[in-house]
C-alpha cells in the first residue's frame, strides 16, 4: 500500500482553490490511496470552508498568518501523521497541473530520488518575463554554489518528497521553504532531481513576489543564513583571514618605518593593524564556535528525527547513514 498526500499551503485561495482541487488526479499508477491536505495559513477569506465544501478530507488551519515556510512545515508534519509514503506539494493558485503529478512522483517510486522538483523551465516559460528569468537563473546559480545541487527552478513550489526525506527535513524559514529544502537536502546526502512540468497561466499576481527588493532580500537572507549554518568555518575563517591579512599591511608599514629609525610617527598604522588583526582573530574564534554549534545542531536534528519516528511509530530502519 502506497499512500500519497497532496498538500496545498494556502493563503486566501478561496477563489482559485476549487479549480486547483478539480484538477488533481483521482488515481495514479502504483498509488493505492490519495489524500488531499490543505494548510490554511490564517486566511481572511473562507479558504478552509471552500476546501471542505470541495471534498478535502484534511484541513489544518493556523489561527494567524505564519508564512509559507511554517505552513509548509505544518503540512509535512500532518502528512506524516496521515501516513504519507509520498508527499506532493503544490500551490493553491492552480499554477501547477495535476496531470504532472505522475511524472513528479515517478523517481520516488523507483527509488532513484528523495526529493523531486517540478521544473517550470524558467528560461523558456512564456509566463516568466525577462526580469523573472534573470532572477531565476541567479537564484538557481546561488543555490547550486551553496548546495552543489543543480536545479533549473530552485523556487518551484511543485515538489514530491519521500517519507524518509520529510522525516529528516527541518524547515526553519518563515518566508519560504523552497531554497532551504534544497540546501538541507544536499547537506543530508539526499538525492534531489528535477522533472520538467508545464504551468497554467497566472490567475492572480504572486503573493510571495511583492516587489523585487523584498523577494530578493528574503531569499538572500535565507541563503546567507544557510551558508553560515552549513559552512560556518568557511565563512568565518575566510572573513577572519581577510581581516588579519589587511591588518598585517599597516603593521608591516610601521615595522619598515621603525627599522628605518622613524617608528614614532607611525603609531597609527600599528594601531589600525592591531585592530584589524584582532577583528580577524575574533572572526576566527567565531568560526570555531559556529562549528561547535553546528555539531550541536546536527545532534539535535538526529534527535528530532528519532523523536518523530517514535511519535509516528515509524519502525522502519532509516535508509540513510547518519552524517555526524
Ligand atoms: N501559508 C502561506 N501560504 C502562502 C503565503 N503567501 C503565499 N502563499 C501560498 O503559497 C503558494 C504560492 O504563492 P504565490 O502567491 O502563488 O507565489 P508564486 O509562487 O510566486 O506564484 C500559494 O499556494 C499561496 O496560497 C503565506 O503567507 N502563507
Ligand atoms: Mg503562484
Amino acid at each position: 500500500m502506497t499512500r500519497l498526500v497532496i498538500q496545498i499551503p494556502c493563503l486566501d485561495e478561496a477563489l482559485t482553490l476549487p479549480a486547483t482541487l478539480a484538477d488533481l488526479p483521482r488515481s495514479l499508477p502504483g498509488i493505492t490511496d490519495i489524500r488531499v491536505l490543505v494548510v490554511d495559513d490564517g486566511s481572511r477569506d473562507d479558504t478552509a470552508s471552500v476546501a471542505r465544501a470541495h471534498g478535502v478530507e484534511h484541513v489544518v488551519r493556523h489561527t494567524h498568518n505564519q508564512g509559507l515556510g511554517r505552513a509548509f512545515r505544518t503540512g509535512l508534519d500532518q502528512a506524516l501523521k496521515l501516513g504519507a509514503d509520498i508527499i506532493v506539494n503544490l500551490d493553491g493558485d492552480g499554477q501547477y497541473r495535476g496531470a504532472d503529478i505522475a511524472s513528479l512522483i515517478a523517481p520516488l517510486q523507483t527509488g532513484s530520488a528523495d526529493i523531486v522538483i517540478g521544473d517550470r523551465q524558467p528560461a523558456r516559460n512564456p509566463e516568466f518575463n525577462l526580469l523573472k528569468r534573470g532572477l531565476q537563473w541567479l537564484g538557481s546559480h546561488a543555490v547550486r554554489t551553496l548546495s552543489g545541487i543543480d536545479t533549473p527552478d530552485a523556487v518551484s513550489g511543485f515538489r514530491a518528497i519521500s517519507r524518509e526525506a520529510a522525516l529528516r527535513l527541518n524547515i526553519l524559514s518563515q518566508f519560504s521553504y523552497t531554497v532551504e529544502m534544497i540546501i538541507q537536502a544536499a547537506h543530508r546526502q539526499m538525492r534531489v532531481v528535477s522533472v520538467p512540468v508545464s504551468t497554467n497561466p497566472a490567475r492572480r499576481p504572486s503573493r510571495l513576489f511583492r516587489n523585487l527588493p523584498h523577494f530578493v532580500g528574503r531569499q538572500l537572507v535565507t541563503m546567507l543564513r544557510m551558508y553560515a549554518m552549513y559552512r560556518p568555518t568557511r565563512l568565518f575563517f575566510f572573513s577572519g583571514g581577510l581581516f588579519a591579512l589587511l591588518g598585517l599591511l599597516p603593521i608591516l608599514r610601521f615595522l619598515l618605518y621603525y627599522l628605518a629609525g622613524d617608528g614614532a610617527g607611525h603609531i597609527q598604522s600599528l594601531l589600525l593593524g592591531g585592530v584589524l588583526t584582532t577583528v580577524g582573530f575574533l572572526l576566527f574564534v567565531a568560526g570555531i564556535l559556529a562549528d561547535l554549534i553546528a555539531m550541536n545542531r546536527q545532534i539535535l536534528e538526529l534527535t528530532l528525527e528519532k523523536v518523530r519516528r517514535v511519535e509516528l511509530q515509524d519502525t522502519e530502519t532509516p535508509s540513510h547513514h547518519d552524517d555526524l
